[in-house]
This record gives C-alpha cells, structure tokens and sequence, in this order.
C-alpha cells in the first residue's frame, strides 16, 4: 500500500537500515502480510523458527506495526494448521478427507478441470484470489486464466480499492495516490485507521496533523478519527455521494475551485455545474441528515486549506452510489486543483524498472471473444474488460501498457453475477471454481447465494493455511504457505510506483506451499509449463527486477524500498490517459457503456416497515484480519464473540442491553450476534462486524464452524436495489433489518 510513505522519493529510495541483531537471533526484513497494509517489519529467527515479529529499526517505519503482526509467529506455529493436501472422500462438506501427495493432487485437479473446459468452455473455471496480499499470487493465476481462455476473476477488490481504481481511472486515467507527507487536510469519508487497524495510513494521518494539517471526517458514528477531528460531519449511512454533491455546489457557487486547471484541463464542467444545481446544501442537509451550516463549512475548508487529499476509502467502495461517490471524490480533487501536485494526490504509474504484475497477467493474449463472456459485463461492466476497453489505446500513451490493472481491480468478473452462474442461474455453466486465500463464503454479498454456488460446483480447490468454511466445502484443500515462509517482492499493485521486498525468515511447515508454486504446478499439470517458466520464485524475481540492474538475492539485502522516477504535473506532457486527453467531469467512459455520465445520488429504496432498523456492515475487529485469526487464543480472548454495536436509545427502545444475544433478520438472512451499547452510534444504525465464523465449531455443511450463525455475509443483499448500477457491487453501509432479543446464547458462545 503506498498511500503511507513520504513522496520524497530520495528520502527513502536505497540502503536499508541494517536490523539491530542479538547474539544468537538472526533477523530478516520483511513485509507483514497479515493484513493488507504490509508493514515493514524485523522477524527474529531462532533454530530456524521465527520467535519474534517487531517494528522496523528504519526512522520511516517507525511504529508501523499492530498486535496481529506480533502474533503472526504463534497464529502460523497453530496446530490447527493445514500441513497437507487434503482430498474429499465423503460428499460435499462431509469433512471426510484422505491426505494425498502435491502431485496427486494437482494431476487429478488438472484432468478434471480440463475435462470440465473441453465440456463447457473455459469461462466454465472461475477463480477468486485474496484481497492484495496476504496470499499474492504475482498475477499468475490471471496469466493462466488467460492463456487457458476464461475472463471469470474475481476477488475482494471488487468492493475494496480495486473498483476505486477502475472508476478512478475513467476520471483522469489513473488512480492516484494520497501526499500525506506534504497535504494540509485530510479528508476520511468513513475511512477509520487507528492503532491496530492500518497502523502505517493512522500514523501518517497523525503526523500530518502534529504539523498542523486539518481532518474532516464523515462517519455516521463518532469513529476514533471523528472525534479528533477539526469537522465531523455525522452524515446518514450511504449518502456519501450526495455529500460530495453539496460540497461541489458550495464549492462551485462560491468559486472557489481552480479556474485555470477547469479551464485547461477538464472537459464537462457546465454539465456538471448544471447537475451539481440540483443538489443546493438545503437538499442534501436533509439526505445526509447533517447541518447546512457544517456542510458548507466542511466543503470551504477542502477547497481553501489545500493542498488537500480524500485519501482512498472502502466505504464508498460498498454503496448503491459506490460509482457516483468514487467519481465525485475524482472530481472534487480535480476541480479544486489537487491532482498530480504535492500534497495532493499523484499520478505515478508503474515503476518502469520492474515488472508489474499487471504485464505478468498477460491481459492481451486473452481473445476477444473471451473477453465479451465476463460474467456481469452485460449488465454491470464498470471494472470488467468491456467497461475499461475504451481507455486501452490511451492508458497506453500516457503510462505505456494498454492493460494497467491498477490493484487488480480493472478487468473483474462481477462477483454476483459469478456465485449466480455457478449456482446455476446463466448466463452459461460455470463448475469449476477455485479459491487460494479468499474465504469466498464469507467475504462477499448473499451467503445464501455463494453457498448454492459452491454446492453446485464438479471442481472446487482451496489454497488455505487453516480450514475455513469455504475449505470445508472443497474438493481439495491444499495447504499454504505464510509471509514468513517465502520471499516476497511487493509491487504496492500499481497503486504507485513502489516496490519493496520481503525476505523469507523461515521454512513452511510440513508440506506448505506457496501460490506461486501451486500456478506453477497446474500449469505444468495441464501440459502448459511454458506459462509459468520460472524455476522458483527467486527467478521470477530476477527476471521482474531486470531492469534494475539487480538480482532479486541483490535487491533484498540491499533494498527495503524502491520508487520509480517522481513526475508531477506529467499530463502536461502527455494528456491524461483519458479518451479526451483531458479530466473527464462527464464521463465518456460510462456514456459510452449507456449510463449517466454525470454523478448523480440514488435513494434508497421505500422504507419496509418490517425491518425499521439500517446496518451498516464493518469497523474492523483490531484483533482480526477480515475472515481470519479466531483461532489465536491471545486475540479471541480480547474479542471472543461478534458484537451488535448499538446506540443506547435505540438498545432501550428494542429492549436490549449489553451482553445479550439477538438475533438480526432481514429478507437474505439472519445471524446471532452478541449486543454492545455504544455512545457513538447514532439511534437507529447498528454495526454488524465482519467475517464471523469459530474454527473450534462444528466443521462440515450444516454448520460451517458457525459462519451460518455469524457471518455478515448472511445479511448483505445483493438484488439490484442494492447493488451500485454501473458496477453492481452491494451497498454493505445501509442495509434493512430488524433486531429480536434470543432467549438463549447460541450454541458455541463463550
Ligand atoms: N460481506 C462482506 N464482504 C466483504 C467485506 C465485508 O465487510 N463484508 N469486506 C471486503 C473487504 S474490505 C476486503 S479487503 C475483502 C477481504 O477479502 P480477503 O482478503 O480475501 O480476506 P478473507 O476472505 O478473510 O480471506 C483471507 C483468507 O486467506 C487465508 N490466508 C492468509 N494468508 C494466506 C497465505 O499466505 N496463503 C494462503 N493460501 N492463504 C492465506 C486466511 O486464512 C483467510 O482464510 O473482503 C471484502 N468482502
Ligand atoms: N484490525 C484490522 N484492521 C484492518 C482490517 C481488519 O480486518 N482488521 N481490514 C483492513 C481493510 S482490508 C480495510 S478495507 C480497512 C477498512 O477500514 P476502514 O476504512 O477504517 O473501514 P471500517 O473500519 O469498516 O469503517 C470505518 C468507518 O466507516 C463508518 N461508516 C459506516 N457506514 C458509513 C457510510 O455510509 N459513510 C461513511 N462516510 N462512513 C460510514 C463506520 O462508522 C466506521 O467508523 O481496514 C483495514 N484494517
Ligand atoms: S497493520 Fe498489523 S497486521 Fe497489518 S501489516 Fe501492519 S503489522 Fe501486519
Ligand atoms: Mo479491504
């Protein structure tokens, strides 16, 4: 993630900082994976186990490390661990398993999805990936994918970052990247780092401020970044878009945007002016339900006090207006002139010296044909091939590739319309389906739906550390490595231009392995071994650092973090990788694909007065990463049951008080979930956290270690009211339902 380093590339381009060393403890500098931000971290090696994860010795990582991290050595030594590949006996979700050897395994898996490809095609093989890193896989499975002739990727960046990055780009081509080094105000819509959550992002969030920079935070609860906030704008969940609306109106009535970059540089400013009309502060007062007043406030201090940064954030990601929010963040730093300057937000590209993983993926030998079959393009195509086919020609101009899968992000299947083809419902059969560190079940919309998906599957492989619910369900569970278990070079997934590497600390345990050897494996299984030629990681490695003049052996001693050139302002020489050339405030892209090309706010749909409450899924566990993590005893017992977050008034009105178990129901389902009064919800919201499920539950279908009791995923809809037009991703942040007390704790409750 490169959003958290200074942009003064020669302040941190180069030597490492050598890691102090104790007698008898080898160290090694390496990237945490546990979550996503990949903090830069020492490893302490005794007897070739790592005992110790602690913070960086170099002054800019300083800090950035959180309680997960620390843990990580105890959470991968757990014997819950999987050490072998495992292959179904029983039925489906039976959790009858025989252990089998790599080779086995991967020569069955091989025959039966070529069988299931010459029956059905290959867009028949759908595969979803982990959330950037905590199991990279280097754009290999793509490169397969795409070989192999099936478009049907998907993964967690569907609804984080990885559609910011594919509707930033229809903006000004590229997504860009926040100056929190150099910025005098931030702005978090939703967004909440803290200690334990994005520990490197809330400690840059922090410095900037101990230099005076403002924050404005939009949060409908008085979030940890709210309350030391200069404006807190307590908006309605899921009205961020008309927010942003009534910011552009204050801001373009009262002229304070930049005139001279409106005029040079964007394209569709009387259109815009003449929709953002439509929204005057009294009307969106009333969606957002905030006051007038503190929303032209709020809007002034963006556009005078800047350079300023809307530092990328899920929450917009997960709307009904997810579209019109991350393109009105685009536009608000366009029009006030913070794009591509210091302290606002930069357009850097790929590091041109290494290999991106976006060229390992190989978008272009993926046949046409095969790209119009992506699940979802008919319908909602904004990040698929169709929905980013016209900017190609013109991301090749200005950044030099016509396929620049910024956060993989740009060229997805559309997860729902996925889980449906599987389930059965069409377009086509989609049978074979594979998952390698996603716990696919839980981590998308309508449960209900991604289960009938995965029973209905000839084929399923899980590429896992521990036994999710959605391994419980596979054909074969093959057992994964860890970050300290394999090198690792990071490419901030072109977010910026970015790479750091990871060095191995130890060997993984029993028969684990990492992704790049299970890509490599299949490909050589289904008679492709020229797909992935690269003996080991260490040679992929090599031949991406080429350009660098440096082994990976050489880059990983010497190197802790590596920028490609910085260039400001760089559309002055090249245009924006745009159809027009130019900031497109409306839009060719999305005209062209038959949808409103001007940000718009849709509402929600008519109140059900059977389920009066909204929630919004999210807030981070600190504990936790996302699905992961319960089985570590230190971290469960600080967190050992979900928890309801609640406002007090509205515990009193339903009747409930702490520590009581109720059940939440809404038309796609329900869960159990242990209530907790909080005095910074507002009356009516409640908070559902995410990726609950209890590995020391009862495994197998039926039951799923309590993920059918627990998980958010149960409650998240995703039929077209709430799912966002142009990308049909779910609105997970104001969703209808209805709390009732339980009698009685659930099963497995502590
Ligand atoms: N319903 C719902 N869906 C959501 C969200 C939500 O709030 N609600 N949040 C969204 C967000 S913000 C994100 S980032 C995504 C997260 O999506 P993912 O990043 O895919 O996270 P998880 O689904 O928790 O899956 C991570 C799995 O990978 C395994 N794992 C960890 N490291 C490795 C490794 O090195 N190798 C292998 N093979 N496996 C590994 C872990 O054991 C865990 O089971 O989910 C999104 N989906
Ligand atoms: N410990 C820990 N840290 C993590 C993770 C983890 O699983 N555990 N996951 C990482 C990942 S992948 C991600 S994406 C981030 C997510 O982390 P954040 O971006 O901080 O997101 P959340 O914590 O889900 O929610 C942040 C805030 O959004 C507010 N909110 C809810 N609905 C709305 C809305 O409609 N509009 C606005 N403006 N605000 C709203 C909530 O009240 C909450 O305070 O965390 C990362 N950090
Ligand atoms: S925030 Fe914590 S879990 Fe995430 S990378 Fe940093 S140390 Fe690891
Ligand atoms: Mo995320």
């Amino acid at each position: 993630m490169p959003s958290v380093y200074s942009i003064d590339q020669s302040a941190v381009t180069g030597k490492r900082t050598p890691a102090a060393t104790r007698p008898g403890v080898e160290t090694r500098n390496t990237l945490c994976a546990t979550c996503d931000i990949s903090c830069n971290v020492v490893t302490e090696i005794k007897q070739g186990r790592v005992v110790r994860v602690r913070s960086s010795d170099n002054p800019i990582f300083k800090d950035n490390i959180c309680m997960k991290g620390i843990m990580a050595p105890k959470a991968f030594a757990h014997p819950d661990r999987l050490m072998r590949p495992l292959k179904r006996v029983g039925e489906r979700g039976s959790g009858r398993w025989e252990e089998v050897s790599w080779e086995d395994a991967m020569s069955d898996i091989a025959r039966r999805l070529q069988t299931i490809i010459d029956r059905d095609g290959p867009e028949a093989w759908a595969v979803s990936t982990s959330q950037w890193n905590t199991a990279t896989d280097h754009g290999l499975g793509r490169r397969i994918m795409n070989h192999v002739g099936s478009p049907n990727w998907i993964s967690g960046v569907a609804l984080c970052a990885g559609n910011t990055a594919a509707i930033n780009r229809m903006t000004y081509g590229w997504f860009p990247w926040a100056d929190f080094a150099n910025t005098n105000c931030i702005v978090l819509f939703g967004h909440n780092p803290r200690r334990n959550s994005w520990v490197p992002v809330y400690n840059q969030i922090r410095r900037a401020q101990a230099r005076g920079a403002k924050l404005i935070v939009l949060d409908p609860r008085k979030s940890e970044n709210a309350g030391r906030a200069d404006i807190w704008l307590p908006l309605r969940a899921g009205t961020d878009a008309a927010m942003c609306l009534g910011w552009l109106n204050v801001i373009l009535e009262e002229g304070l945007y930049d005139k001279a970059f409106v005029e040079n540089w964007t394209i569709g400013f009387d259109e815009l002016r003449a929709r953002v009309a439509e929204y005057p502060v009294e009307r969106v007062a009333e969606i957002t339900g905030c006051d007038p007043d503190m929303i032209r406030k709020a809007a002034r201090l963006y556009a005078t006090s800047g350079p300023a940064v809307i530092p990328w954030t899920p929450i917009t990601d997960m709307q009904r207006n997810s579209t019109s929010a991350i393109r009105l963040h685009s536009i608000l730093r366009s029009v006030c002139g913070y794009v591509d300057v210091p302290g606002g937000e930069a357009l850097q590209g790929f590091n041109p010296d290494v290999v991106s993983e976006s060229e390992i993926e190989a978008h272009e030998v993926l046949p046409e044909a095969q790209k119009a079959k992506q699940l979802g393009s008919d319908t909602h195509p904004a990040f698929t091939y169709r929905g980013q086919a016209s900017l190609r020609p013109h991301t090749k101009r200005v950044w030099g590739t016509e396929y620049a899968n910024q956060i993989t992000g740009c060229f997805m299947a559309n997860p729902s319309a996925t889980f449906r083809a599987m389930a059965g419902e069409g377009p086509y059969p989609v049978k074979a389906f594979f998952t390698l560190g996603n716990n696919t079940l839980l981590s998308f919309a309508n449960m209900p739906l991604i289960l009938k998906a995965m029973m209905n599957q000839e084929l399923i492989v899980v590429h896992e550390q521990f036994m999710t619910p959605t391994a419980q369900l596979a054909d074969y569970v093959l057992p994964g490595d860890s970050w300290l278990e394999r090198p690792w070079l990071h490419d901030a997934f072109g977010w910026s231009s970015m790479v750091r590497p990871s060095e191995k600390s130890m060997e993984p345990p029993g028969e684990c392995e990492s992704t790049f050897s299970f890509w490599k494996r299949l490909a050589a299984a289904m008679g492709r071994a020229d797909i992935v030629p690269w003996k080991t990681i260490e040679d992929f490695y090599d031949y991406r650092l080429e350009g660098t003049g440096m082994t990976w052996d050489e880059f990983s001693k010497s190197h802790e973090i590596y920028f490609g050139p910085l260039e400001f302002r760089k559309y002055e020489r090249t245009g924006f990788a745009t159809p027009s050339g130019k900031v497109e405030l409306k839009s060719s892209v999305l005209e062209g694909l038959g949808f409103d090309p001007l940000p718009y706010f849709r509402d929600d749909p008519p109140p059900n007065p059977e389920f009066p409450l909204m929630m919004f899924t999210g807030v981070r566990e600190d504990e936790y990463f996302q699905t992961g993590q319960r089985h570590v005893p230190e971290l469960r017992a600080r967190k050992p049951e979900p928890n309801l977050f609640v406002s007090p008034g509205t515990a009193d009105e339903q009747g409930i008080t702490a520590g009581d178990w109720v059940e939440v129901v809404n038309p796609t389902g329900k869960i159990a979930i242990q209530v907790a009064v909080r005095d910074t919800m507002p009356d009516g919201l409640v908070r559902i956290p995410h990726g609950w499920w209890k590995p020391e539950m009862k495994q197998g279908a039926g039951h799923l270690s309590g993920a059918l009791a627990h998980a958010d995923a149960q409650l998240c809809p995703d039929d077209e009211d709430f799912l966002d037009r142009e990308q049909g991703i779910p609105h997970l942040k104001g969703i209808p339902c209805r709390i009732s007390k339980l009698e009685a704790p659930p099963e497995g409750a502590q």
